[in-house]
């Protein structure tokens, strides 16, 4: 049996996972993650997460290959030594306000759209590198890219996440020189591209930095997979045919269809959304909702207190009472965020959540009519026929939001698979080594799936024209 290590690196925690070439696959180890202010700005722990992947990879013990992805966008930048010159900077850092505009200013906001097909969100890479100092700078490699780097001295940019960056050509899908020349960003920090199924290079502790504790003593190929979190979730969809449109739910949710071409029409535009590149050359055509962001936050507010319990009385709680457009990124920076949102009911004319799980139901009834929202206009922009929609991610597990998307979205709601991440992670790495077939198949036969069909569906039309007419007025989100 052949044996595949999936390293998933999620912005609220990491694994790393093993599995075989039936998809059976087993958590060998967990840990949180999450940014923090360190020398003046939001950053991630990247040594911290390189560390806990040694030892996951101990826990593994030997496997035939590894494949490592992560949240898009953040990056590492290598010195001429090959050495990490700072720490990499989380994109909710608020860095990217003025370079961003800047930017749209530069080459106007149709003029980005055509060239790399994102919608201008201040998360992305571009915007991130324009703020950065790029002194001394010999090579951008984004996170995945960099843990890689670290397993097997090979640099490189897989095209999935390259695609998250704003810098690669949505019509060539190489990076776009007039981007790079018009942004006064040094192209020669981007590194070659590559391709999920092709080989990064074998173990090889060379570039490791140090300290951090026992390198693998087995052999094994690094392999390039869809390194973006958010493709490998998409191509674990287990859907049965094209009809279907997906929501990975984590952190963020990511919610579009899965198309042959981009669609880069005005109306998308000014629909936010953006089409990154997916496995096997498709489209990713989506929106980014906040997702699951928002709960973590007041969770963490509150004191981390028990979640069954707190989604349980959140089920009970009124019903459609407030609601806030869960696709702001009003609501990207961290801290305060019960505050924040009973501001954005009080700020649009309606009640304030005032208990924990008033406010959890606000959350997931907002994410749930930002599902349909998103869902909808995906279908209408894009024109592909949606019967169903594939809930993928943490999400899947929470069976209210889950409920209330299909309700929201009027559709059946597969839930599941919670870990498709790493599932995507080792089917490349399964058909790389040679698994034949029709691997979202397999999903659906081996994986734990539960279908929510929509029951109480009114009330949700009024709800999304009430929440657009309080934003229209002025009502912040
Ligand atoms: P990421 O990859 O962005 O870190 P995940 O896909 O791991 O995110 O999803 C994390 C989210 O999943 C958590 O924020 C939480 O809201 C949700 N989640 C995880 N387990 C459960 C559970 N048992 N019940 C309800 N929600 C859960
Ligand atoms: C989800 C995700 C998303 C990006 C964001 C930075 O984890 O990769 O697709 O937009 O993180």
């Amino acid at each position: 049996m052949t044996r595949f290590a999936a390293v998933d690196l999620g912005a609220s925690s990491g694994r790393v996972m093993v599995g075989d070439e039936s998809l059976r696959l087993t958590e060998v180890h967990r840990f949180s993650n999450g940014a923090a202010v360190r020398d003046g700005a939001l950053r991630w722990d990247v040594r911290r997460i390189f560390r806990e992947i040694l030892y996951g990879l101990q826990q593994a013990g030997p496997v035939d290959s590894i494949g490592v992805d992560s949240w898009g966008v953040d990056y590492g930048l290598l010195g001429e030594d090959g050495g990490l010159l700072r720490e990499p900077v989380c994109y909710r850092d608020g860095r990217t306000a003025e370079t961003r505009a800047l930017a749209l200013q530069r080459l106007g906001a149709a003029g980005l759209y055509e060239a790399s097909g994102l919608q201008p969100h201040p998360i992305n890479t571009v915007f991130q590198l324009m703020a950065d100092d790029l002194t001394g700078a010999a090579t951008m490699l984004l996170i995945p890219d960099l843990i890689a780097y670290w397993l097997t001295g090979e640099r490189g940019a897989e095209i999935t996440n390259a695609s998250t960056t704003g810098l690669l050509d949505v019509h060539t899908r190489t990076w776009s020189e007039s981007l790079t020349s018009a942004l006064n960003i040094p192209s020669r920090i981007l590194p070659p591209l590559r391709h999920p199924g092709t080989p990064i290079g074998p173990l090889n502790p060379v570039c490791s930095p140090e300290p951090a504790g026992p390198f693998p003593a087995w052999k094994a190929e690094v392999v390039a997979v869809a390194s973006h979190d958010t493709a490998s979730a998409v191509a674990a969809a287990p859907a049965t045919n094209e009809s279907f449109a997906y929501i990975s739910c984590g952190t963020w949710s990511l919610v579009g269809v899965e198309l042959r071409e981009p669609v880069l029409s005005e109306a998308s535009r000014t629909g936010n959304f953006t089409n990154e590149v997916g496995l096997g050359g498709t489209t990713r055509y989506l929106r980014n909702v906040m997702g699951l962001w928002l709960l973590q936050e007041c969770l963490a507010a509150w004191g981390s207190p028990d979640l069954p319990g707190l989604l349980e009385a959140a089920a009970r709680a009124p019903r459609l009472r407030s609601l806030v457009d869960a696709a702001d990124p009003a609501f990207l920076a961290p801290g305060g965020m019960p505050g924040r949102i009973a501001a954005a009911c009080r700020d649009t004319g309606q009640p304030e959540p005032s208990t924990p799980p008033e406010t959890v139901r606000c959350i997931l009834e907002s994410l749930a009519l930002a599902h349909r929202a998103a869902v909808q206009d995906a279908t209408r922009l894009s024109g592909h026929r949606v019967e169903v929609v594939h809930l993928l991610g943490g999400g899947a597990r929470n069976r209210l939001l889950c409920q209330l998307t299909a309700d929201a979205c009027g559709l059946p709601v597969v839930a599941g698979p919670a870990e498709a991440t790493a599932l995507g992670n080792v089917m490349v790495q399964a058909r790389t080594a040679g698994v034949a077939g029709d691997l979202r198949a397999l999903v659906a036969a081996t994986q734990r799936l539960e279908t929510f069909h929509a029951q109480d569906t009114s009330g949700w039309a009024e709800a999304q024209a009430a929440l657009d007419d309080a934003k229209a007025k002025g009502g912040k989100p």
